[in-house]
């Protein structure tokens, strides 16, 4: 046991967070045993193709282990009962439910794969620790190896708080949800991680700084960092580097001769157990694909039904995710005969957003617009595909890689007000973590694939309405004195919004729905600047009597009163102390609280 008190002679700051990794046991298996409770007391095993790719804890006991060999699994458990697990829709929907539980704590969580959240505790525990009185505090749960003294930095007080929050965490997600899950509590990403399945099924590990070192030392090969992949294992290995000992012992300058030296000293650190990188809330993926691996396919009309099963399946998904795709990328693994090998090549689309429709909140693709979809994925392969030659393909793909938000389209409040324009500008709102996808999930964003943009031909279908320059921008600006237009310059398709006010737009929306499904009547206009030059454009009106003619009535009546007046102030007389001011450009800083003017930021 390393207890060495050196490690106390380091920068508090390295002990300072307080991370929980959470995984959810036998995932699939577990979803299977919800469904159908019978499945719980028989051995159990989910089926991918011929691979178990996971079993319940009661076929463990016989040995089946994850990803063996059907056939293999039938010799060790031959009572096992297998459920076929290639739909992934239920694992994705309990996924997303159990990581939406662990945003109750409002904590940063970042997703990894389906069934694996880190949730920085750190700043929760700051707060506990305000209002605590005990100098020593219960650790819940195991612990890797006792220490032997307190640290000074008080991190055992904080991981013991932490182990007490992973404990509430793993209640409620079994209390609400039905799964069992285990739960590593450290200082850092790596060893939450790494000690998290110490007591494997529903438990949960703490370890405390000071046992870093020691603990790296129990998992051997190098290859069981996670962060260490196969190519870098490799390169380790040609230097005789196998073991976690070996990357320990080996000086960094020698590390630096092999590696960059970001990632000499990336390595090291991970071998003691050392790691900065934060906990990076995850937001929606970045992209949302399927594939679909077989021996091989060298017919055409069998890459389009391929195309066609995995454009059905892929459409579901989008419509649970909500945002309109404006981005199609097929993938197709060919096989190379010569050089008995493999490659994967990528090629993308634009694709109109108008292929897909809002009804009722809900996307939907017509049959027609299924087709189109299906002859751009076509249309992709054929640029990937010299047809004139045979070819043999392993895998096919299909992502949508880039998304219009919808609250951009007809639920920004761009369109509460207007009576009709469409806002045709693309924007990812999402935040700028993709989930580390796994085999059969999201497709990640593959820097290993080629990728190629296609922009160049008639893919992208004319729009029905022309483009709007609106500039969204997700991101709140302060803004500079300077930048405070004049008020006859606020334009409302130059508004700026950020992501929060967009959930409080969005909260307006639902409000005023009702009032949104009336019949717009006007027409589409053309482009923005005549929406902004319509803002001069002031009609008498019994509700609004001084509303721009843009500006749908039925919907500004539906907007609070304080809200309506300001606007009509602002519309009335733009320099008054309702719009945005130059001289007072502390109203623009700090709006009331129930302004909308807040929504608004006037463009540069
Ligand atoms: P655990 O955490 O050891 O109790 O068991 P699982 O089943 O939760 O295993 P985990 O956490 O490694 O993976 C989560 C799910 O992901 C698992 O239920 C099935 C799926 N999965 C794991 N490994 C593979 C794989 O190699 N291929 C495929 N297709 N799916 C996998
Ligand atoms: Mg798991």
């Amino acid at each position: 046991m390393d207890t060495s008190i050196s490690v106390y002679n380091e920068n508090d700051s390295e002990h300072s967070r307080c991370i929980i990794h959470m995984d959810v046991d036998c995932f699939y298996a577990q979803v299977e045993m919800l469904r159908k409770p019978m499945l719980r007391n028989v051995p159990l095993g989910i089926q991918q193709k011929n691979i178990v790719v996971t079993s319940n804890y009661e076929a463990r006991k016989y040995g089946v282990q994850k990803c063996m060999l059907v056939s293999d699994a039938l010799k060790v458990c031959p009572n096992l009962t297998l459920v076929n697990g290639e739909d992934l829709h239920d694992y994705r929907t309990a996924s997303s439910k159990i990581f939406t539980a662990l945003l109750g704590w409002k904590c940063p969580v970042e997703k990894l794969g389906m069934d694996e959240n880190f949730i920085d505790v750190t700043n929760l525990i700051q707060e506990k620790l305000k209002t605590m009185n005990e100098t020593s505090v219960t650790l819940t749960g195991h612990i890797y190896n006792e220490p032997s003294i307190e640290c000074p930095c008080g991190c055992h007080n904080r991981l013991r708080i932490a182990s007490q929050i992973a404990s509430e965490m793993r209640k409620k997600v079994y209390d609400e949800l039905g799964f069992t899950t285990c739960t590593g509590i450290a200082h850092n990403k790596l060893l939450a991680k790494l000690i998290c399945p110490l007591h494997k099924p529903n438990d949960q590990t703490t370890i405390f700084p000071e046992h870093a070192t020691s603990f790296m030392l129990s998992l051997t090969s190098v290859r069981s960092i996670p962060s260490i992949g196969t190519k870098t294992t490799e390169a380790l290995i040609s230097q005789k580097i196998i073991t976690v000992r070996d990357l320990q012992e080996t000086p960094l300058e020698e590390l630096k001769k092999h590696f960059s030296s970001d990632m000499a000293v990336r390595l090291k650190a991970l071998s003691l157990g050392e790691d900065s990188t934060p906990v990076k809330q995850s937001g929606k993926p970045l992209s949302i694909g399927l594939e679909d691996s077989f021996k091989t396919v060298s017919v055409k009309s069998e890459v389009e039904d391929k195309f066609s099963a995995l454009l059905q399946r892929l459409l579901v998904l989008v419509r649970e995710d909500g945002r309109i795709p404006v981005s199609l990328r097929v993938t197709l693994r060919k096989k190379d005969a010569k050089r008995l090998s493999s490659h994967r090549e990528s090629r993308q689309s634009q694709i109109s957003p108008s292929i897909f429709s809002l009804t009722n909140g809900v996307l939907t693709v017509t049959d027609a617009g299924q087709q189109k979809l299906l002859a751009i994925a076509m249309r992709l392969f054929n640029k990937l595909i010299d047809l004139t030659k045979p070819f043999h393909l392993t895998l096919v793909g299909l992502a949508f890689t880039k998304f219009q938000e919808r609250m951009t389209g007809r639920s920004s409040i761009v369109n509460y007000l207007m009576n009709d324009i469409s806002v045709q500008s693309v924007l990812n709102l999402s935040n700028d973590c993709d989930t580390s996808a796994t085999s059969m999930d999201y497709s990640a964003v593959s820097p290993s694939s080629s990728t190629t943009t296609d922009h160049s031909d008639g893919e992208v279908e004319p729009s029905p309405k022309k483009p709007k320059k609106v500039n969204w921008i997700a991101k709140r600006r302060c803004l500079a004195k300077e930048e405070v237009a004049s008020p006859s310059k606020l334009k409302v398709g130059e508004l700026r919004l950020n992501s929060k006010e967009l959930e409080k737009v969005s909260e307006l929306r639902l409000n005023s729905r009702d009032r949104s499904l009336t019949p717009r009547a006007s027409p589409a206009r053309e482009n923005m600047s005549d929406a902004s030059d319509s803002m001069k454009d002031v009609v008498e009106d019994g509700a609004c009597n001084v509303c721009p003619s843009y500006v749908d009535k039925e919907v500004f009546s539906a907007l609070p009163d304080d809200m309506q007046q300001e606007l009509k102030a602002m519309w009335k007389n733009p320099s008054s102390s309702a719009g945005v001011t130059r001289s007072s450009p502390r109203n623009v800083n700090k709006p009331k609280s129930n302004s909308i003017r807040k929504y608004f930021v006037p463009h540069k």
